[in-house]
């Protein structure tokens, strides 16, 4: 091996061993460069004669075209191992999953008035939904309760710092039933006409406000009442409706029902509801599931209808303690945190 590829080699270890472009750069210089290893050779020629410059010089290039050979390929490898990298750091995994936004789910008790609302809907009820703002009249007066009842109090009732158009002090409703007296009311006045008038066929359900807060009471709950008001419709009729509607909503046929006598102002006579299921893990515990009774004449009256004629029964119930049933949950309070990992699991 001459000087020549000597100087072949080491340029190509040189260039090898360079780590980035800045320094092959370098290495370049130290070879091809002004002042570089293949110019020096190529000064070094002067003294020569031209036979010897002619066969030198032409080995010389020969040896210069292979460093630059060698100094194209380096860079080539460079670029080439630079997009590389590039890409590998850019890289896109398609076939990973994307974010996704989550999907959301209905709260428990709005699952269970959902229920309630289905079942009595396929019993020919209407759903009935109206203001939470109630008058006096509304809330109390038309629903037979005598002006000095504890339940108009501030204690009991929640009152809106304002007047309707008429004057008359606004409250928060305190059960769903003002929505019955102005659908039984707007029915009433539709068929004035008819003879006999369409059964009323409705329930309430919503949202109702009561001065109450502990583990089992929220200033905030829900109702869902139901009514049905026509020519003969009595006790019998309650007693399969509402057993139906248990049977459906608890899923199963093995329970019974038992009424227990009660007093509302709005019904009379007025019963309790109770449940027992003859299996599963609240097996024959008698569970108090709804208030109901024979409409009163005076709140039949406030219909706008004859209480000799029509007559009929209303029940109301508490969406909240079903769901609390229905999904074995032992704290109402569990409903009005908003906890996810509570509410995760209805979805
Ligand atoms: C209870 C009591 C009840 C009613 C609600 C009602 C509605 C109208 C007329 C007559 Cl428009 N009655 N509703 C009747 C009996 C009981 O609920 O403590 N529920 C949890």
């Amino acid at each position: 091996m001459d000087d020549l590829d000597q100087l072949v080699v080491r340029a190509q270890q040189e260039f090898a061993a360079a780590p980035t472009p800045a320094e092959l750069e370098n290495a370049k210089a130290r070879f091809l460069g002004k002042a570089g290893r293949v110019t020096e050779l190529l000064k070094a020629l002067a003294p020569l004669s031209v036979d010897e410059k002619k066969s030198r010089g032409a080995r010389i290039n020969r040896a210069k075209e292979s460093i630059e050979a060698a100094l194209l390929e380096r860079r080539q490898a460079m670029a080439q191992a630079e997009l590389d990298r590039q890409l590998r750091s850019e890289a896109l995994d398609v076939t990973l999953p994307g974010r996704r936004i989550g999907d959301g789910g209905l709260h428990p008790v709005s699952l269970t008035m959902q229920r309630i609302e289905a079942i009595f809907a396929s019993m020919g009820f209407d759903v009935a939904d109206g203001p939470e703002i109630e008058t006096d009249w509304m809330s109390f007066t038309a629903l037979n309760n005598p002006e000095n009842h504890p339940a108009r109090s501030m204690q009991d009732t929640f009152y809106v710092d304002m007047k309707d158009e008429q004057g008359r002090w606004l409250n928060l409703r305190p059960h769903t039933s003002p929505m019955q007296v102005r659908y039984a009311r707007a029915h009433a006045a539709r068929h004035a006409g008819a003879d006999p008038m369409p059964d009323i066929r409705v329930i309430a359900p919503g949202r109702t406000y009561r001065v109450d807060s502990d583990a089992t009471h929220s200033p905030m709950f829900h109702q869902c009442e139901g009514l049905w008001i026509g020519e003969n419709v009595s006790f019998k009729d309650l007693k399969a409706v509402f057993t139906d509607f248990c049977r459906l909503f608890f899923e199963t046929d093995d329970l019974q029902l038992r009424f227990r006598p009660s007093f509302f102002p709005f019904t009379e006579p007025s019963a309790e509801i109770d449940i027992a299921f003859n299996s599963g893990p609240l097996k024959g515990k008698w569970l108090e599931v709804s208030g109901s009774g024979q409409v009163h004449p005076n709140v039949v009256r406030n219909f706008g209808l004859d209480p000799e004629r029509y007559i009929g029964f209303a029940f109301g119930m508490g969406p909240d303690r079903l769901a609390m049933l229905r999904y074995g949950i032992d704290d109402l309070r569990l409903f009005f945190e908003n906890d996810l990992r509570f509410l995760l699991q209805f979805k």
